[in-house]
C-alpha cells in the first residue's frame, strides 16, 4: 500500500469566506473532511506546516516544507504539498533545485475555489495528486493541476480566476490525468522511473542554502535609471526581465553599465531573460542585446521561466564563494529540463 504524506500551507484550498475576503483558516482535518475516499489502497497522513495565503510565502516557509520533506522522506512513497496558486510555482522551482534527483513524486497542487464551496476544483485536484503521488512510476517536483502534471521547473500561473490555472511553458506536460488514469508524455529519468532507481546518480540530496537576495528588474518603456544604482547595492544577483528576445534600453545603458562595471562578473551576477512567456530570449538576435551580451559576462535566461531562473540563481548564490565559471557552467545544466537550449546555442 502506498503511503502518502500530504503537507498542508494554506491557500485558497483551505480558505473560508470571512467579511475581510477569502482566509486559508482551515485546519488539516477539516481540509481533508471534504475529501472523499480516493482510493482504497492509499495510506494517508497529513502534516499542517502554516496557515497562509501563498501571497505572504517567504524563504523561511521554503525552508520549511523543504525541511518537512528531507525528514519524512525515507518514511513515505510520496508527497503531496497543497500550496496557495499565486506563488506556486516560483515553491515549484525552488524544490526542483534543493531536492536533487528524488527518486519519489513531490506534488505540489492548490485550488481556485476553497474546498468548501459547492463547486470547486479543489476535491479533483487533490484527488488527481494524491493518485499521481502514489503511482509507483511518478517521481520529481511538479504541479498537479486542472488535470495537468507540469514540471516544477516549467510552471507558470496564467488565469486567476478560472480553473486551468498553470501552464507548462516551453515544455509539454508531463502527464495528464483523466477519470482517474494517468496518460504519460514525458518519461525521462527526472520525471518517471521506477521508485528507489536512482538511475546511476545518488537517490535524493537535499540542498539547505538559499540566497534571496536575487532582484527582478522588469523593463518597460520610460522606466527612470536612478534606481538602478541601489538595486546593485542590495541585491547578489539581477535577472532583468527584458523586451522580446532580449535588449537594454538605450536609456537605461549609461547607468546599469557604469554599475556593472564596478564588480567583478560572479559579485553581481547579471542575467537577462524576457517578458514574453513563450519560447524565450536571444540575446545575439539586435544589436540591442549585444550591447549587454557583448561587452560583460552575463547569463541569458534563454527558454527558462523567470520563476526557474530566479529560483536557480537563489540555489546556486547560495553557497558563497563561487567562481564566475562555476556559476555560468550550473546556470546552463540542465536540472529536471528547467532549459533546453545551453550555452552551446
Ligand atoms: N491567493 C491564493 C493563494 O495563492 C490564490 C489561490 O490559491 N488560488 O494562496
Amino acid at each position: 500500500m502506498a503511503k502518502i504524506l500530504i503537507l498542508t500551507t494554506g491557500g485558497t484550498i483551505a480558505s473560508v469566506q470571512s467579511p475581510d475576503g477569502l482566509i486559508p483558516s482551515m485546519t488539516s482535518e477539516e481540509l481533508m473532511s471534504f475529501m472523499p475516499a480516493v482510493c482504497g489502497d492509499i495510506d494517508l497522513d497529513i502534516l499542517p506546516l502554516f496557515h497562509i495565503d501563498s501571497t505572504d510565502m517567504q524563504p523561511e516557509h521554503w525552508m520549511k516544507i523543504l525541511r518537512a520533506v528531507r525528514d519524512n522522506y525515507e518514511k513515505y512513497d510520496g508527497f503531496v504539498i497543497c500550496h496557495g496558486t499565486d506563488t506556486m510555482a516560483y515553491t515549484a522551482a525552488v524544490l526542483s533545485y534543493l531536492i536533487r534527483d528524488p527518486d519519489k513524486p513531490i506534488v505540489l497542487t492548490g485550488a481556485q475555489k476553497p474546498i468548501g464551496f459547492e463547486i470547486t476544483d479543489a476535491k479533483s485536484n487533490l484527488s488527481d495528486s494524491i493518485l499521481y503521488a502514489a503511482d509507483p512510476m511518478s517521481r520529481g517536483v511538479q504541479i498537479v493541476f486542472a488535470g495537468k502534471v507540469i514540471a516544477g521547473t516549467r510552471a507558470r500561473k496564467v488565469r486567476s480566476m478560472s480553473y486551468a490555472a498553470f501552464a507548462s511553458i516551453n515544455l509539454p506536460e508531463i502527464a495528464q490525468i483523466n477519470s482517474g488514469h494517468i496518460i504519460r508524455y514525458l518519461t525521462d529519468s527526472a520525471f518517471c522511473g521506477k521508485r528507489g532507481a536512482a538511475g546511476g546518480k545518488d537517490p535524493a540530496r537535499f540542498c539547505e542554502t538559499l540566497d534571496p537576495k536575487v532582484f527582478l528588474m522588469k523593463l518597460t518603456p520610460g522606466q527612470m535609471p536612478e534606481l538602478i544604482p541601489e538595486i546593485f547595492r542590495l541585491y547578489d544577483a539581477v535577472l532583468i526581465e527584458s523586451f522580446g528576445a532580449g535588449g537594454i534600453p538605450d536609456s537605461l545603458q549609461k547607468t546599469l553599465f557604469a554599475e556593472m562595471k564596478k564588480y567583478r562578473p560572479e559579485e553581481k551576477v547579471i542575467a537577462v531573460a524576457t517578458q514574453v512567456t513563450y519560447e524565450g530570449s536571444r540575446l545575439e538576435t539586435y544589436e540591442v542585446g549585444r550591447r549587454i551580451a557583448d561587452s560583460f559576462q552575463i547569463l541569458e535566461a534563454k527558454d527558462m521561466t523567470l520563476e526557474a531562473a530566479m529560483a536557480k540563481l537563489m540555489w546556486i548564490l547560495g553557497e558563497k564563494g563561487r567562481s564566475w565559471e562555476e556559476i555560468r557552467e550550473m546556470f546552463y545544466t540542465p536540472v529536471a529540463r528547467d532549459i533546453l537550449t545551453g550555452e552551446q546555442d
